[in-house]
């Protein structure tokens, strides 16, 4: 048995670690947009509910993000209901019953159905007023045209494989003629937003300029909010806001959800690109230093952070371990490890072969379906610091994340656990 003043430390059991995890929320109706909230109040009786939004379980669908926005910031009550994407996993039938082809986001007002994201913005701000200027504004046109032209060249930079540094500084060039005149428009308003206070067409951007800063990271070596200040400027003004933080992922979540939705990511292969990739998939992070600029959020670390990483873990302990290649018996004790490593900051070697487990869990974190970045950033870190110290094989890499699917990310065992009554029999 280690003592206290032994370099490393014996796992904490279950018990313990539970009571360091963060409260869960008292009342998920209220308060900050969560991505595991299924019904928002503000404050109103559930009566007055008229509206329901279907979007996708791991919050990977962008279309879906500025709508579930839209309403976190106009403070419209709602219902969510959530839907596998075919990349991970089966389609409710139900879902397709509702939405024939299944495609996502859909929203129900006042029990008719609407689909397409842009009509479901359209019809919220008839039914609940705009939000800022309103995307039918004459200065909001041309926004929204530039937001497809700029989504176009980032496709083509990003998904058109390129047959070397000429193709690479092509697909470069395209997509800064565009970012370009998007940090224009920013830089042209008075304030952070396009135009003026926050606006509809500001959140019609956030879900692929948020992809982009991700994705042109760690397939490209390419900084956006560095090269554009005004970029910058626009997403801490966003951070600031706890709308958007409820439904911001991170650069690792995109790095791997996008290939698959995308058809291909292909990496430039540059020496910084290959870099900066390794640092988003295993840190230290922030991904570039001095820590001051990091790319990814301009928030600072909250105090609870590492407690509410472990309250997760613990909420989905019995699908975690079942769904480890580890398996429950394997699991159990290099998992209790990392945790202890989270809350104590201690070493806590795991024992041998435990390394690939504890790295395919490290990568299978989603950000902000499991938690917010900041816990993710800290149980990434406490998961890769404990496989480091497996006695038998320190470096054992994790099960590759596929690329043309991310069925290991099937969410049925984990509603299977939290509602037994959906267990499909084998
Ligand atoms: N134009 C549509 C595009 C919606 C869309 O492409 N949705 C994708 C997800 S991002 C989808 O539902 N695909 C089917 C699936 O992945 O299951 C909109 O604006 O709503």
């Amino acid at each position: 048995m280690a003592g206290p003043d032994s370099m490393f430390c014996e796992p904490l059991d279950w018990g313990a670690l539970a009571r360091d995890a963060a409260p869960a929320v008292t009342d998920p109706t209220a308060g900050s947009t969560s991505s595991q909230a299924l019904l928002r109040l503000f404050g109103r009786p559930e009566d007055e509910v008229r509206v329901t939004l279907y979007r996708d379980h791991h919050a990977w669908c962008p279309y879906c993000q500025k709508v579930w926005l839209w309403l976190e910031e106009r403070r419209v009550p709602y219902r969510i209901r959530k839907v596998t994407m075919f990349c991970y996993g089966q389609k409710e039938p139900w879902y397709t019953d509702l939405v024939r082809g299944g495609m996502l986001p859909a929203l129900e007002l006042d029990g008719r159905l609407i689909t397409e994201s842009d009509h479901i913005l359209e019809a919220l701000e008839r039914a609940f007023g705009p939000l800022g200027l309103g995307m039918h504004a004459p200065q909001a046109l041309p926004l929204r045209q530039l937001e497809r032209q700029l989504f176009r060249a980032w496709c083509q930079w990003l998904c058109v494989p390129s047959h070397g540094a000429g193709d690479e500084a092509r697909g470069q060039e395209g997509f800064e003629r565009f970012a370009e005149r998007f940090a224009r428009a920013l830089s042209a308003a008075p304030g952070p937003f396009l135009l003026g206070e926050l606006g509809t067409v500001d959140l019609i951007f956030v879900p692929y300029v948020e992809r982009m800063n991700a994705s042109l990271a760690y397939y490209k070596g390419y900084l956006l909010r560095d090269r554009h200040p005004a970029i910058d400027r626009w997403f801490r003004a966003l951070e600031e806001r706890s709308t958007y933080l409820g439904t911001q992922s991170d650069f690792h979540t995109h790095a791997h959800d996008l290939p698959p939705q995308m058809g291909g990511c292909h990496a430039s292969g540059t020496r910084e690109q290959r870099e900066l990739a390794e640092r988003i998939d295993i840190g230290p992070w922030p991904v570039v230093t001095p820590p001051g600029l990091d790319p990814e959020t301009s928030q600072s670390e909250p105090a609870d952070a590492a407690a509410v990483a472990l309250a997760r873990v613990l909420r989905h302990r019995g699908p975690l371990l079942a769904r480890n290649p580890l398996g429950p018996a394997g699991l159990d004790r290099p998992l209790r490890c990392a945790l202890t490593h989270l809350i104590t900051g201690r070493d806590c070697p795991p024992p041998a072969g435990s390394a690939r487990g504890l790295r395919y869990l490290r990568d299978r974190i989603s950000v902000p379906r499991d938690m917010p970045l900041h816990a993710a950033r800290l149980l990434r870190r406490s998961l890769e610091a404990t496989a480091c110290l497996d006695p038998s094989d320190p470096s054992a890499p994790g099960e590759p994340i596929p690329v043309r699917h991310r069925r290991d990310q099937d969410p049925a065992p984990f509603l299977a656990a939290a509602n037994p009554s959906l267990r499909v029999s084998p």
